[in-house]
């Protein structure tokens, strides 16, 4: 089947810039995306928007590109529930890849064993409402309990104007959860702020709950190439919660309207929010190491 992406569809950077920042040994991109191909692994009919393709081969260049060493493979909602481009690019992988997945409840056990087998340690539920038909609330309670016994752990994706109205129940949540994007702050808010308050509560109540701290490509309002705006919220978490935050790319960065980031300045984001390198080392290694690769964690 062939595929035509949307006519506002951007593109990723062909040709980004090495970034000056050199990430510690053992850097791992913990939020990246493959798309299709499409005529290999076709989008999903309920997808609410269709992409250009973003194959393996050029997420894996770019890791080696930008100096990372490892990549958290995250399910896109274009693909749905189908799983199977996340599936061959961590089989593609030589293990230098896992995958965080999106399954429906109706899942049964043997096909949950078979994502774990090619390196799924999560699942990813979606509660923005641009992206989604139908909140997950019922299918995260049940798929949760399943999941936890493989020893996987939960994302969740949402905006901060819906944090108030899920702040219970996502605090109700009985497994290791990590956070997208901050809960996509409004950045043109204070730092100290209600809003942004209200996110570092839920961190700071809920011992089990990761952040991650990308994105400021998606939440600037200052635009590019520094993002000067996001830096004090990244900063914020990073400096809470040194134990309990990711970072990654967003490659191949799914609608982006205003421009298209250039990943290696995205890359040189990063000692703005960890400034000092034993910062660095938690955020880029030893925090993504504990959830994605926890047997060879120290
Ligand atoms: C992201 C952000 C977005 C899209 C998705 O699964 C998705 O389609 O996550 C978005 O549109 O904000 O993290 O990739």
């Amino acid at each position: 089947m062939s595929f035509t992406m949307d006519s506002d569809w951007l593109v990723f950077h062909p040709n980004p810039s090495r970034p000056e920042f050199v990430p510690p040994t053992g850097a791992v991109d913990a939020h990246c995306h493959v798309f299709g191909p499409g005529d290999t692994f076709p989008y999903a009919p309920e997808r609410k928007y269709t992409p250009c393709d973003a194959p393996k081969e050029k997420l894996f260049a770019l890791r080696d590109f930008l100096g990372f060493e490892r990549n958290v493979i995250v399910q896109a909602t274009c693909h749905g529930a189908d799983n199977r481009a996340l599936v061959d690019a961590l089989q593609s992988s030589d293990g230098k890849a896992r995958g965080v997945a999106t399954v429906r409840r109706s899942i049964s056990d043997e096909d949950l064993k078979a994502l774990h087998e090619a390196g799924v340690r999560g699942v990813r539920f979606n509660f923005v409402k641009r992206l989604v038909d139908v909140l997950p609330t019922d299918d995260l309670m049940v798929i949760a309990e399943r999941v936890s016994r493989l020893g996987w752990h939960l994302i969740i994706y949402f905006e901060a104007q819906d944090l108030p109205e899920f702040f219970e129940f996502f605090s109700a949540l009985p497994t290791t959860v990590v956070v997208d994007h901050m809960g996509r702050p409004d950045v043109s808010g204070p730092v100290n702020g209600a809003d942004f308050d209200m996110f570092v509560r839920l961190m700071s109540d809920n011992a089990n709950f990761y952040s991650k701290v990308s994105c400021p490509e998606r939440l600037s309002q200052s635009g590019p190439p520094n993002y000067d705006d996001v830096v004090p919220f990244a900063k914020r978490l990073v400096e809470t919660f040194p134990d309990r935050v990711l970072w990654g790319t967003d490659w191949p960065h799914p609608n982006m309207k205003s421009h298209m980031p250039d990943d290696g300045k995205l890359v040189d984001y990063i000692p703005r929010i960890a400034e000092s390198s034993e910062i660095q080392q938690k955020l880029l290694v030893e925090n993504p190491m504990k959830l994605y690769w926890p047997e060879e964690s120290s």
